[in-house]
């Protein structure tokens, strides 16, 4: 095909922060476009630059914003300035981590480590924290870590020290995981936060401490957990999964699943805070507490399996409650939530209330079911 120009997306701001949607990811029908001088892809979802690998024509591209992976941004782009000289390039630069980088002396051993580490990659760093420590604000839009399965020293208790930046694997929550392996003998979480953060695709496990044992949220933490496992983390109080002093600040949580942590799932500590859930939200065998209200928008799909909840929904999410579990509401919390879908078991407990609900209860389901003052609409 003859084309000379292409500009997709840089759609709006609040598009592109509210809601990944209609963007392009897939490129591979641009791999013959030869007469190809300017690119236009920013704020898309592309993250494999393969198919730009044989063009010889470019003069600008414009790939800002896009989630690119490790191999794009030290394979593809390398190659793409060498084809095209003098070719106007705009992406996001990140630092590489990798447990077991090519030229690691000692794989999946943070504390011996290439001598020429420096997160590029070739040279990626063995451990998150060095990858964090060496993120120079205002250049670095963030860190990629590669799959993995990440421990010991650097990579937990992991902050951010106060800088804004994005720490995302580099596929997904299945294939990168954090085990804190924390313990009573020796405390340590996935991650310790305070102030900004932003977290995108890890499986955070084997978590142990006072507060919280996958992710500690301190006194005034603000920011994002996206498209994460948070399994099987464990605390000594309350707020196994995650813990959240809230502060004035507030926090989202998007695309996560939290199962199986001890005794509870999510904790924050802040009655009458206001959080928020997105996008695809899955909690399993976990309770929910602290009296918080979750916010959701309409493309929320809250599904809880088994759980206790002690806090408010509101929002015009959907809050699912699959066939054959049972769900507690209790503690005169309100549940004011654009839809309700019961396949199982729905209990308001205490004054729990739900009000302005549209309630969808299947034919095979055991329904609703009020104890002690709990009611609904
Ligand atoms: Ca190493
Ligand atoms: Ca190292």
């Amino acid at each position: 095909m003859n084309l000379r120009e292409l500009y997709l997306g840089n759609d709006s701001y609040w598009w592109s922060s509210r809601r990944q949607r209609n963007k392009v990811s897939d490129i591979s029908a641009l791999a013959g476009m030869v007469n190809l001088n300017r690119l236009q892809l920013g704020t898309n979802l592309v993250r494999d630059l393969s198919p730009l690998k044989d063009l010889r024509g470019l003069g600008y591209l414009d790939l800002g914003g896009c989630p690119l992976k490790a191999e794009s941004l030290g394979v593809y782009i390398p190659r793409i300035v060498s084809n095209n000289p003098g070719v106007q390039l705009e992406y996001d630069r990140m630092i590489l981590v990798d447990d077991d980088g090519p030229n690691d002396p000692g794989p999946d051993d943070p504390l011996v480590s290439d001598p020429q580490e420096d997160g590029s990659w070739e040279h990626p760093y063995d451990s998150i924290r060095e990858g964090i420590d060496a993120v120079v604000q205002g250049y670095h839009v963030g860190v990629i870590v590669m799959d993995g399965v990440y421990r010991g020293p650097g990579n937990r208790d992991i902050g951010f020290g106060g800088k804004n930046f994005v720490l995302r694997s580099d596929n997904s929550p299945n294939s990168c995981v954090i085990d804190a392996q924390g313990s009573e003998a020796e405390p340590h979480r996935g991650f310790r936060l305070s102030g900004v953060f932003a977290i995108d695709g890890f499986t955070i496990t084997g978590g142990y401490g006072e507060y919280a044992g996958g992710v500690y949220c301190g006194g005034g933490a603000a920011g994002t957990i996206s498209n994460c496992i948070i399994v099987g983390n464990r605390p000594e109080k309350t707020g196994g999964g995650i813990f959240d002093i809230t502060g004035d600040a507030s926090s989202g949580f998007s695309d996560i699943v939290v199962m199986y942590n001890e005794p509870d799932g999510i904790s924050v500590d802040a009655r009458g805070h206001v959080e928020y859930f997105s996008g695809r939200i899955r909690v399993a065998g976990n309770d929910i507490v602290g009296g918080v209200l979750f916010d959701t928008d309409s493309y929320t799909d809250l599904e809880l399996v088994d759980c206790n909840v002690v806090a408010s929904l509101s929002g015009g999410g959907r809050l699912i409650v699959p066939g054959g579990s049972r769900l507690v509401i209790g503690g005169a919390h309100e549940i004011n939530i654009g839809h309700i879908e019961c396949g199982g078991k729905l209990e308001l407990r205490d004054d729990a209330w739900i009000r302005g609900s549209s309630i969808e209860i299947a034919r095979d389901s055991f329904g609703i079911h009020l104890y002690d003052g709990g009611q609904y609409n």
